[in-house]
């Protein structure tokens, strides 16, 4: 058995553990990341693509932003289209909001970005762990004990931060009486697809299309990024790249059809639609943080933002326990980011039942196309989404 001893053991590399492992790495604070995957899996992963203003900020501050400053995409608006008349508008979300914006840059080159900053410093990462467990964490020396390579180790730290995603061991690890869990499980999933091929329109568009939401984003002016939502029951081996692209120009108006450019998939999969928020998220000495936590369904784009913006959190409170002995903003972790989780998954919960197909009742198709109608002729309507899509404060 190894024994090793940090401050702060990371459980999961994904953006949040990437993004808290390398702010406090930047600030002297030791902590080790381990993840039960190898680097090459979590790159492969094909996920999130547009970033807050806060997260884009939080990405700056940890030092990890060249390459997204220099090949990221700037939007100041995005695109609705709904009815049978396919109407749209724009929603000019950067002069609603005060100048804010959203950056188009993968979550699969940020997670490289981060990985490359990591793996060039003197950080302490095991990747392929298995057997992951954090122990003791309601005592003064919580534990984190994994085998790597045939090896066991025990890991001695101050803290646990629990970053590893939906199904990580940390949430599992704590007594069911001491959390609480809010699920809801949408009975339709987003096929998505990745091509490269350059983009149907500059700016990301969401369409309300009676057989089914359609999303058109990108990750660069050579790469697209498109989803059709598909009933559960589809399978991701019954759709060849023809058939998605042939369903994609079915649902689009036809003047924005024209403009697809057909391609052969790098990527094709189907992800379900999921609210899902645990609470608390402290446990002794353990914190929750991103997809661990909390899971909202993709239509506005909260969840890596979410994520970034926990780890931000923990860290300025790590930082005033270490840097000052003060431990009252670790105290109010968990009450201060479930009050912003929670607006963002109530944002994501309205947009989903905004735009997609929810039953076959004709009356719910009607209520949403006049709510869409109303939002886009109202200022108020208008800013009200932007403001909650730029992230609020
Ligand atoms: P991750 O990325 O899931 O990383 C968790 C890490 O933990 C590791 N792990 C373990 N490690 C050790 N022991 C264990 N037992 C472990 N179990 C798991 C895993 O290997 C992994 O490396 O969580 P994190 O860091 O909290 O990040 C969350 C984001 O990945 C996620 O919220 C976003 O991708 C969601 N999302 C979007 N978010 C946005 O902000 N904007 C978007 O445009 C956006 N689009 C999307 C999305 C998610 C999607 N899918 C596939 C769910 C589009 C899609 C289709
Ligand atoms: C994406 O580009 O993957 C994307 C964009 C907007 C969303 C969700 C996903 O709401």
């Amino acid at each position: 058995m190894k024994k090793l001893q940090t401050q702060v053991v990371i459980i999961g590399s994904g953006p949040a553990g990437l993004i808290l492992g390398q702010l406090l790495q930047n600030q002297g604070i030791d902590n080790i990341v381990i993840d039960n995957n190898s680097q090459a899996y979590i790159l492969g992963r094909i996920r999130a693509g547009v970033l807050e203003q806060s997260a884009v900020d939080i990405i700056r501050e940890a030092g990890v932003s060249e390459r997204m400053d220099r090949e990221g995409l700037i939007h100041n608006g995005f695109t609705i289209i709904w009815g049978n008349d396919h109407q749209r508008h724009s929603i000019p979300f950067t002069e609603l909001t005060d100048g804010k914006i959203m950056m188009v840059y993968g979550q699969t080159e940020l997670t490289k970005d981060f990985l490359d900053a990591r793996n060039n410093g003197e950080a302490r990462s095991f990747y392929e762990a298995e057997d992951v467990n954090p122990i003791n964490f309601y005592s003064e020396s919580p534990t984190v004990t994994f085998t790597h390579q045939g090896e066991q180790y025990e890991v001695s730290c101050d803290y646990i931060a629990g970053c590893d995603g939906y199904h990580g061991v940390s949430r599992k690890s704590v007594p069911p009486e001491e959390i609480t869990e809010y699920e809801h499980a949408y009975p339709f999933g987003w096929l998505g697809l990745l091509a490269d091929v350059p983009p149907v329109s500059n700016e990301v568009v969401y369409q309300h299309h009676e057989d089914g939401f359609v999303l058109c984003s990108m990750r660069s002016e050579t790469r697209s990024r498109y989803y059709l939502q598909v009933s559960l029951d589809e399978k991701v081996e019954d759709w060849s790249a023809d058939r998605f692209w042939t369903e994609l120009k079915r649902r689009l108006p036809d003047d924005i059809a024209d403009k697809v450019t057909a391609g052969p998939a790098i990527e094709m999969s189907i992800a379900p639609l999921r609210s899902f928020v645990c609470e608390p998220l402290r446990f002794g000495n353990m914190f929750l943080v991103g997809d661990a936590a909390h899971i909202v369904p993709p239509t506005g784009a909260k969840g890596l933002n979410l994520a970034a913006s926990d780890a931000k959190e923990l860290f300025d409170a790590l930082m005033l326990r270490y840097k000052e002995n003060d431990p009252s903003a670790l105290e109010l972790y968990s009450v201060k980011a479930l009050d912003r989780i929670w607006k963002a998954e109530r944002f994501a919960w309205s947009m989903t039942k905004l735009f997609h197909r929810l039953d076959d009742n004709p009356i719910t198709q009607k209520m949403q196309l006049s709510e869409i109608s109303y939002l886009a002729s109202s200022k108020a309507g208008q800013t009200t989404i932007a403001e909650n899509f730029v992230g609020l404060d």
